[in-house]
């Protein structure tokens, strides 16, 4: 990793309630056909924490009350200097129902149900960590295609 690569910063937020998990069906754009958490990128001037409540709002309807952050993932694709660093959080509590929007579909799956063959290759690694509310840092490396060539994992106190 070279520290002058361009950074884009995004945000990923995955409700829970009982013992299920709140997806989303991306629409458009990048992860297209995937089940995703909610987010996207930061827009000017905005805090993670800022970004992170609007993106579900935008995207799923959903009002977030109270959220942590489990989660900081740095994303790298082979041949590409940007480096996406993604700041993951679990909402605990929230107003509204999940409604579709242009860009998702949300979907309420339970903690054995998680459908791991249509996520990013990523997931099912730190997901087991996300489901037990341990704070982590992870790095990937995806060659084109979608397969990762390198990781680490790592839980974390500070990040
Ligand atoms: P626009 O097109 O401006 O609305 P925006 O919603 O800002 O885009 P988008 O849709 O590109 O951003 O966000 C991508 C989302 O996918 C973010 O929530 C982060 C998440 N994400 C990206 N790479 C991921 C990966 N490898 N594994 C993962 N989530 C990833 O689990």
């Amino acid at each position: 990793m070279d520290s002058k690569s361009p950074k884009k910063i995004l945000t990923l937020c995955i409700a829970v309630d009982d013992n299920r998990v709140l997806l989303g069906m991306k629409k458009r754009g990048f992860g297209v056909g995937r089940w995703n958490g909610f987010g996207g990128k930061l827009a000017p001037g905005e805090t993670v924490e800022q970004a992170a409540r609007r993106e579900m709002l935008e995207e799923a309807g959903v009002t977030i009350g109270k959220m942590e952050k489990l989660g900081l993932i740095e994303f790298e694709w082979q041949g590409n200097p940007e480096i996406h660093e993604v700041h993951l959080f679990k909402v605990h509590s929230f107003a509204d129902n999940p409604i579709e929007t242009e860009e998702m579909k949300p979907q309420w799956f339970g903690f054995d149900e998680i459908p791991f063959h249509s996520m990013w290759a990523d997931d099912p690694l730190w997901f087991p960590l996300f489901l037990d509310n341990r704070t982590f840092k992870a790095y990937f490396l995806f060659a084109p295609g979608d397969r990762i060539l390198d990781y680490t994992l790592t839980e974390t106190d500070t990040f």
